[in-house]
């Protein structure tokens, strides 16, 4: 029987576990990437692994979230990951060239290898016929050192396309599309696999707008075949050597199916507060709109940009709308800058941000309060603009520059005659701002903002543990451990950052866990959804956080949580949520042997009621690390743990 394309990437880099039997599997990573906000983290953990260089084919450290640079702690930050990927053998993307999974696309990717990175959206490389993951940044520090990634085997999603997309219409309203029919919560333990005769209409950026946010249907992955388009964008990139032939075997079988027909598509847009809330433009259309952001690693690339400047060519953005667009790179700036396109989104009142996530994590420009804004990125949780009170709304960049221009939500089509851009024939190449590994004697800069890598307690045998929270369903990295301008530059300093758990929730909740010195958290599905960020881990365990008991979880909070020693379990009856409350004590017993068998087990209650069934499902390998009090304090640590 023939294979799908994930499964052929699976097999080829398959280091332990069955494809067939379902369970866990082990790859071997080719390429790693790591940015400033997880990055400090996974190279503290390399380091402390106590490895020399890195070992895999290349390893990448972008800095691109952190640089407003408003005190000492970005700027500390940069220099520590500067030397560090000198002297641990990566490769060095300096701050100003770029947003990590942009530059990646441009400059790294390639077809058939497996590439792991520490921030949720390194599928985005998907669209170049990689098979690319995100994970914590221990997870990453490990494949740095050559060991394997380890994921529950995924089901396979094909998507099929058919037709192609309508003027005015774009490859995000096809993502846009798919939220709306599988929700945040569809993709989860799946790999999103594209296919059929509508994706050769799509090009190699098009394509990575669409697997970039499969990160929001909770994916582990998402990828493209590689085929014309794809030898397209790597000889533009001057790599056509780079390119290999990959597609699914004619006869492969595949999980669970979606059809799109892509000629049937209109614009849409993503409402307030969630990626899902998806509806046609023109159902919302004459909602003023305050604030219009174009960027982010979703749609920041040459051609989103270029079609935004000429729908702003010539004209003027409406005065109660501040539009900021932010490049996805340094090569997409330039690009503008060269053909006269800047000057056009100069011209038309645009204001003009570095090539960075910038906007898209909080990150400076914040919106009015109460505003809505209407943005080209991945993500509108709630208060993630820095502006609690702002509603958030995902869109497309043709979607974004309409509104600019109207000053409320726009269907584009009434705009008229629709942008035509050209595929480059050569992308201006310039790696000047991506160093080369360095000398493996360079000392490593360490300032102040450094902070020392707190471990984790050993998993006790017995337990008795208040309930700190009770929570619904979706909770997202972004709740437990918001970013910002003000956070943000906390990320390498978990005492400082961790007064900032939960903050938005319960503004006393790092007071009340400190005095609690041990909880649990109870929750809904999808527990841990979004960012890949470990520090949503790392600070709850510092504070005491020893288990969380949810409905279900999201696959990199839950692999997290396992590595920071935090048991991750769940109610064999999921009705039993509603029994529990804030302040209940739970009591866990004989906790050793209950992880180490594959049974359900009970937790009992200090009200005296029957006892709550849970389950672990963790494999030997994890109920080890909780045993060892996590990944990095295990005694036995090697990179093949
Ligand atoms: C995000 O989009 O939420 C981030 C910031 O890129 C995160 C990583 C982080 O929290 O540092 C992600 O998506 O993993
Ligand atoms: Fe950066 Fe936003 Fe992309 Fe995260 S989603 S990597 S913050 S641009």
């Amino acid at each position: 029987m023939g294979q799908n394309l994930a499964q052929k990437i699976l097999t080829s880099h398959l280091v332990a576990g069955d494809l067939k039997k379902g369970n866990e599997i082990a790859l071997r990573i080719d390429q790693t990437l790591t940015q400033d906000a997880t990055g400090t983290m996974a190279y503290l953990q390399f380091e402390a692994m106590d490895l020399s260089r890195v070992q895999t084919e290349c390893s990448v450290s972008y800095i691109d979230h952190n640089t407003l640079q408003t005190g000492f702690e970005n700027a500390d930050d940069h220099a520590f990951l500067q030397s560090a990927a000198a002297r641990f053998g990566a490769y060095f993307s300096r701050p100003g060239n770029g947003i990590c999974h942009q530059v990646h696309l441009e400059r790294f990717a390639k077809p058939g290898k497996t590439l792991l990175g520490s921030d949720s959206h390194t599928p985005t490389a998907g669209g170049m016929g990689m098979l690319a993951m995100g994970a914590g940044g221990l997870d990453v520090a490990v494949a740095m050192g050559g060991g394997a990634f380890y994921l529950p085997n995924p089901k396979v999603l094909r998507v099929w396309l058919t037709g192609q997309l309508s003027d005015w219409v774009s490859a995000k309203d096809i993502i846009l599309e798919i939220l709306r029919t599988l929700t945040v919560k569809g993709g989860v333990g799946k790999i999103i696999e594209y296919a059929g005769p509508g994706v050769k209409t799509l090009t190699v950026p098009e394509r990575s707008t669409i697997t970039n946010m499969g990160a929001e249907l909770g994916a582990s992955s998402s990828i493209f075949p590689s085929d014309e388009q794809t030898l397209r964008f790597l000889e533009a990139q001057g790599r056509a050597q780079d390119f290999v032939p990959l597609s699914a075997d004619e006869d492969a079988t595949y999980d669970e199916e979606l059809k799109i027909d892509l000629s049937l598509l209109v614009p849409m847009v993503a409402q307030p507060h969630s990626p899902d809330n998806v509806v046609s433009v023109s159902e919302r259309s004459n909602l003023p709109v305050q604030q219009v952001a174009i960027g982010s690693c979703t749609n920041s690339s040459y051609q989103d940009l270029m079609r935004v400047s000429q729908i702003l060519k010539g004209k003027r953005v409406h005065p109660g709308v501040s539009l900021v667009i932010s490049p996805g790179s340094r090569q997409v700036l330039s690009m503008l800058a060269n053909n006269g396109a800047l000057t056009d989104l100069i011209d038309s009142g645009a204001r003009l941000l570095e090539s960075t996530c910038g906007p898209c994590i909080g990150m400076g420009q914040s919106p009015v309060s109460k505003a809505v804004s209407v943005r080209t990125f991945n993500r509108n949780f709630e208060g993630r603009s820095g502006t609690q009170d702002a509603s958030v709304f995902l869109s497309s960049p043709e979607v974004a520059a309409a509104c600019a221009l109207t000053g409320f939500l726009t269907d584009p089509r009434t705009l008229g005659l629709p942008p035509s851009v050209n595929f480059p024939e050569r992308f201006r190449i310039d790696d000047s701002m991506i160093l080369p590994p360095g000398d493996p004697k360079t000392p490593i800069r360490r300032g102040p903002n450094i902070q020392p890598l707190p471990l984790a307690p050993v998993l006790d045998d017995m337990l008795d543990l208040p309930i700190i929270l009770k929570l619904g369903d979706n909770i997202t990295t972004d709740d437990i451990m918001p970013a910002g301008s003000k956070i943000l530059p906390l990320r390498s300093n978990i005492p400082a950052i961790s007064e900032y758990t939960f903050h938005k929730i319960d503004a006393q909740f790092a007071a009340k866990a400190k005095a609690l010195k041990q909880s649990i958290i109870v929750a809904g599905h999808n527990y841990g959804q979004g960012s890949s960020r470990e520090h949503a881990a790392l600070a709850p365990m510092y504070l005491g956080l020893r288990v969380v008991l949810a409905q279900s979880f999201a696959r990199i909070h839950r692999a997290n949580l396992i590595n920071f020693g935090i048991l991750p379990l769940t109610f064999v009856n999921e009705q039993d949520l509603d029994r529990l409350h804030s302040g209940l004590i739970l009591h866990l017993s004989n906790l050793h042997q209950a992880i180490q068998t594959p049974d359900s087990f009970t937790l009992t209650l200090d009200d005296d009621s029957n006892p709550i069934w849970v389950r672990h499902d963790l494999t030997e390998r994890q109920a080890k690390i909780l045993l060892a009090g996590g990944l990095l304090n295990s005694t036995k640590y090697s990179v093949n743990v």
